[in-house]
């Protein structure tokens, strides 16, 4: 069979909802763009938790220090779901992992912002994870099987690590007036950049033709950005808290939120390295990778080991 009758062979599968499994005849276009998706996607999960790590030891009661805890270790967990979901494609992850240090491969921009204080445990708790699960929902339906699979535990995870930022928010904004006021500083520094994590405008994101094409996305990036503006606007009045965009307003014939407009500038500079955390996540990452060198020298020994016996 040629290469078109192939292509026409996969749409017609992809149309009918069939699930695309790791053995399964796929173009070539379609391995790499999913190739790219997936292993942003678990870098994300890794390198995000480096801004919450870094308030494990400063959490304020050891209730907060475990939840917290927890959550981190959630995250090195959907980043391995993620990195093997991917190997499944033919790559392995030390490729991903060298593409990642090589600055060849992006993860999910909000994560070169800093963590300055407890509130923002809870502002990307409810905000970043809030975004991340309206995203992966959607995502739960993606024509790829091992990568659809994956979401339907990191959404139930997810959907508890919202609940957990938005608790921390919830008890800030209804306790001293300074703890009311750290919460609403954390939601003005996180609002914007989590509007951006679900990319650019449709009209601007080259990727959406083919993603939408093949359903490796099922939602446009402006569709999911609203759904998930409607709904944390609810959950900030509920609260006491205010969201920072003067132009916000409920728009009646749309039966949605009209909002202001996203600083693209910033968004782009932050993707292409120019953040204000961009160097010492990368940084960290790497380091953390050579230290861990001998832990995998000695996992990949034992298994060795084990398969001789
Ligand atoms: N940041 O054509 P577009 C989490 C890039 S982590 C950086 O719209 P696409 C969590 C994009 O890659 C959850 N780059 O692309 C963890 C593309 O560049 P390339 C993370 C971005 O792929 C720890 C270019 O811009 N979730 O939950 O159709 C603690 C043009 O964009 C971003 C995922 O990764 C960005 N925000 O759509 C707490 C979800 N946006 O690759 C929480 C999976 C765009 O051509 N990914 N770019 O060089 C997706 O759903 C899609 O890839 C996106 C972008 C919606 C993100």
């Amino acid at each position: 069979m040629g290469a078109e009758e192939l292509d026409v062979l996969f749409q017609e599968r992809i149309d009918a909802n069939d699930k695309i499994e790791p053995r399964d005849s796929m173009p070539e276009e379609y391995r790499s763009h999913l190739i790219r998706q997936m292993s942003q996607h678990a870098h994300s999960e890794v390198i995000g938790m480096q801004p919450e790590g870094n308030w494990i030891t400063r959490a304020p009661s050891l209730r907060a220090k475990k939840i917290l805890l927890a959550k981190v270790q959630d995250e090195a967990g959907h980043g391995l779901y993620l990195y093997s979901a991917t190997e499944t494609l033919g790559i392995s992850r030390e490729e991903l992992i060298a593409k990642l240090h090589q600055g060849k491969a992006k993860y999910a921009s909000i994560f070169n912002y800093p963590a300055l204080t407890w509130a923002d445990m809870g502002a990307i708790g409810w905000l970043v994870d809030g975004a991340a699960i309206t995203n992966q929902v959607s995502l739960q339906r993606t024509s790829y099987g091992p990568y659809s699979r994956a979401m339907v535990k990191i959404c139930k995870e997810e959907s508890f690590h919202q609940r957990q930022g938005y608790e921390i928010m919830a008890s800030m904004a209804n306790g001293t007036p300074a703890q009311k006021e750290m919460a609403q500083d954390a939601l003005n520094r996180f609002w914007w950049p989590s509007l951006m994590m679900f990319g650019p405008h449709d009209s601007d994101s080259p990727r959406t033709g083919n993603a939408m094409k093949w359903k490796i996305k099922r939602e446009y990036n402006d569709v999911l950005r609203k759904k998930f503006i409607d709904k944390t606007v609810s959950q900030a009045n509920l609260i006491g808290l205010t969201i920072p965009d003067k132009d916000l307003k409920w728009n009646e014939a749309e039966n949605s939120y009209d909002f202001g407009a996203i600083d693209w500038d910033e968004f782009w500079s932050v993707v292409k390295g120019g953040g204000p955390c961009n160097v010492k996540r990368l940084n960290h990452h790497k380091k953390a990778h050579k230290d861990g060198a001998w832990v995998r020298k000695a996992a990949a020994a034992y298994a060795k080991k084990q398969a001789t016996k």
